[in-house]
C-alpha cells in the first residue's frame, strides 16, 4: 500500500482531484498527478478578509498558545512523514532521502518556532527621564503572505508559516503552480491541527491555489503589511518594488550563484563529496546548489580527474529507485534552459563535460540529465546567471584574495564555501574582507543548511532572513514603549514647556 495512504485522514485524496485548472505533472514520467482549481478574485478577496478578521483574535491568543498549535502541528507532520516525503517525490521528483529530509525540515522548524513562542524577547533601555522607564516590545504585523517555489515545496513554506503563527500572525500561501499537491496535502495537515485546536480562529491559515496574478494580488494588498517571496529575481523585483510602491514590507529569498573554492590544503575526498552533492544533488535545483568552483592551479588536474569520474557514475534515474542519487530536472523548461546554458559556454570557449539526457526505461515524459562540469578560462555571461539545473563552472585560481574576489563578482549573494586546512586562509574567507553572501561556510558545501540559522543572502538574493536565528523579527512589529510612573512631566533632552 502506498505511504500516501496516512493522508486519507486528513482529508487528502489524489484520486479525488480530477478538475481544474492548475496541472500537477510528475516530473518523474510527465504524467498529470491531479488537477486543482485556481482561486478567482473573488475568492481571494474573501479568505484575505477572513484571515484580516482571524489576526483580530489570534494577536489576543498568548505566544506559547500559539506555540501549542505549532506543537502539534509538528507531531501531525512526524506521523504524516512517509506519505509527504512520496508526495514531494512524485511531484517535485527528489530522491528518497531529500524528499524525507525536506519533511524534516518542516518538523525541525516547528520545534524551534515551539521553543521560540516563549521567547519572543523584547529588550529594556534605561530612561534620561526619572522613575521612567523604556521598553522594547515586539507586537503581532498582520496577515502575512508567502509565495514558494517548486524545489522546497514544503518547508520554505514552513520556516516563514511556523515563525509567523507564534509571532501572532495569520497566513496566506501561494505555492508554486508547479506544486500544487504537495502544498494541499501540507495544508490539510494543518487544518486538522487547527480543526480541533479552541483558540484558532476560523482563517488562521489560507492556502491560494494560482499562478502569477495571484502574486500579483497579493503584492498589491494593502491588508498584508508583509509578502514573503522565494523564486527568482526577476519575481523578487516584481514584487520588491509593488510592496515597496505601497509601503509593506517584504522577505526576499531569490536567485543564488554560489561558489566554493578549494585551496590548497583542502582535502581531496571531502571535496569531492561536498562538490558532488552540492552541484549534482537535487538535480542541481536548489537556491544554494553550488553552480561556481574556483580550484587552486596545483590541485586543479587531481580534482577535475575524481570529479569527472564521480559525475560519470552518478546514478542519474528515477527518483524512487532506491539507489538513485541524480532524479529529474522539474520539467521541458528547464531541461531546455540548461541546454541551452550549456550551449553557450560551449560557444565561449567552454569545455563541457556531460550534461546530456539520459533516457531512463520506461519514463520517457521525464528530464533526465547527467549533471555537468564546464571547464572555463574566466567568467562568461553564461556563468554570471543561474540557470536552475545541474551545471557546475570550474575555474583554476592562484591566491585566495583572487578566488575570494572572484567569489564576490557576481549580482548574486546567498552562499558560499571554502574548503582547506589553513586557519588563516579560513579565517580571511570568513572575516570582513572575505565572502559577501549571507551563507559562509568552512568545509562543507553551499548548499544543506540547518534551520537554527538565518536564511537568506545579500546583493540580487533579495537581503531576506528567514528560518532561525533572530529571523522572527521579521515577522512582528517593533514598538519602542515610555512609561512615566512619577507625578511629572520631565520632558527628553531638557526642554522646558512650562504652562500656566
Ligand atoms: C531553497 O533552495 O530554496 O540549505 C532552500 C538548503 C536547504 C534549503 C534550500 N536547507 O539547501
Amino acid at each position: 500500500m502506498s505511504a500516501l495512504a496516512s493522508l486519507a485522514e486528513v482529508g487528502f485524496d489524489l484520486t479525488t482531484l480530477t478538475t481544474g485548472e492548475l496541472e500537477s505533472r510528475s516530473p518523474i514520467d510527465g504524467r498529470v498527478l491531479a488537477r486543482l482549481p485556481r482561486i478567482s478574485r473573488a475568492q481571494y478577496d474573501a479568505t484575505v478578509a477572513r484571515s484580516a478578521e482571524a489576526f483580530q483574535a489570534w494577536r489576543a491568543v498568548p505566544a506559547p498558545r500559539r506555540g501549542e498549535l505549532v506543537r502539534l502541528f509538528g507531531e501531525a507532520v512526524r506521523h504524516h512523514k512517509p506519505a509527504l516525503a512520496e508526495l514531494i517525490t512524485l511531484e517535485v521528483g527528489k530522491i528518497g532521502s531529500e524528499a524525507a529530509g525536506e519533511v524534516q525540515e518542516v518538523i525541525d522548524i516547528c520545534d524551534f518556532a515551539v521553543g521560540l513562542s516563549r521567547q519572543l524577547y523584547g529588550l529594556t533601555i534605561a530612561s534620561e527621564r526619572k522613575h521612567h522607564h523604556m521598553l522594547e516590545r515586539w507586537q503581532p504585523l498582520g496577515p502575512v503572505g508567502i509565495i514558494t517555489a517548486f524545489n522546497f515545496p514544503m518547508a520554505v513554506w514552513c520556516w516563514n508559516a511556523a515563525l509567523a503563527l507564534v509571532c501572532g500572525d495569520t497566513v496566506l500561501w501561494k505555492p508554486s503552480e508547479k506544486t500544487p499537491l504537495t502544498a494541499l496535502a501540507l495544508h490539510r495537515v494543518l487544518e486538522s491541527v487547527i480543526a480541533n485546536f479552541a483558540d484558532a480562529p476560523v482563517g488562521l491559515s489560507a492556502l491560494l491555489h494560482g499562478d502569477r496574478p495571484v502574486g500579483e494580488w497579493l503584492a498589491e494588498d494593502t491588508r498584508l503589511p508583509l509578502i514573503s517571496a522565494t523564486g527568482s529575481t526577476r519575481m523578487g523585483r516584481d514584487v520588491g518594488v509593488k510592496v515597496a510602491g505601497r509601503f509593506g514590507r517584504t522577505l526576499l529569498e531569490l536567485g543564488g550563484n554560489n561558489a566554493m573554492i578549494v585551496s590548497p590544503t583542502a582535502a581531496e575526498d571531502l571535496a569531492v563529496r561536498a562538490i558532488t552533492f552540492a552541484a549534482a544533488g537535487t538535480a542541481g535545483q536548489r537556491c544554494t546548489t553550488l553552480r561556481r568552483l574556483y580550484v587552486h592551479d596545483s590541485r586543479y588536474d587531481a580534482i577535475m580527474t575524481r570529479l569527472k569520474r564521480a559525475y560519470g557514475s552518478l546514478r542519474v534515474g528515477s527518483p524512487q529507485g532506491a539507489d538513485t542519487l541524480v532524479g529529474p530536472l522539474v520539467d521541458a523548461a528547464a531541461f531546455e534552459a540548461m541546454q541551452t546554458a550549456l550551449a553557450a559556454a560551449k560557444a565561449a570557449g567552454g569545455i563541457v563535460h556531460h550534461g546530456e539526457r539520459v533516457h531512463v526505461a520506461g519514463l520517457d515524459g521525464g528530464y533526465y540529465v547527467r549533471p555537468a562540469l564546464v571547464e572555463l578560462a574566466g567568467p562568461i555571461e553564461v556563468s554570471l546567471k543561474e540557470t536552475f539545473a545541474p551545471i557546475l563552472y570550474v575555474f583554476r585560481y592562484s591566491t585566495i584574495e583572487e578566488a575570494i574576489a572572484a567569489n564576490n563578482a557576481v549580482t548574486q549573494g546567498l552562499s558560499s564555501s571554502l574548503i582547506t586546512q589553513n586557519l588563516s586562509e579560513a579565517e580571511l574567507f570568513l572575516s570582513a574582507e572575505g565572502s559577501d553572501c549571507g551563507i559562509a561556510n568552512i568545509n562543507i558545501g553551499p548548499s544543506g543548511a540547518e534551520i537554527g540559522g538565518a536564511f537568506g543572502g545579500e546583493k540580487e538574493t533579495g537581503g531576506g532572513r528567514e528560518s532561525g536565528s533572530d529571523a522572527w523579527k521579521a515577522y512582528m512589529r517593533r514598538q519602542t514603549q515610555t512609561v512615566n510612573y512619577s507625578a511629572t512631566l520631565p520632558l527628553a533632552q531638557g526642554v522646558k514647556f512650562d504652562i500656566e
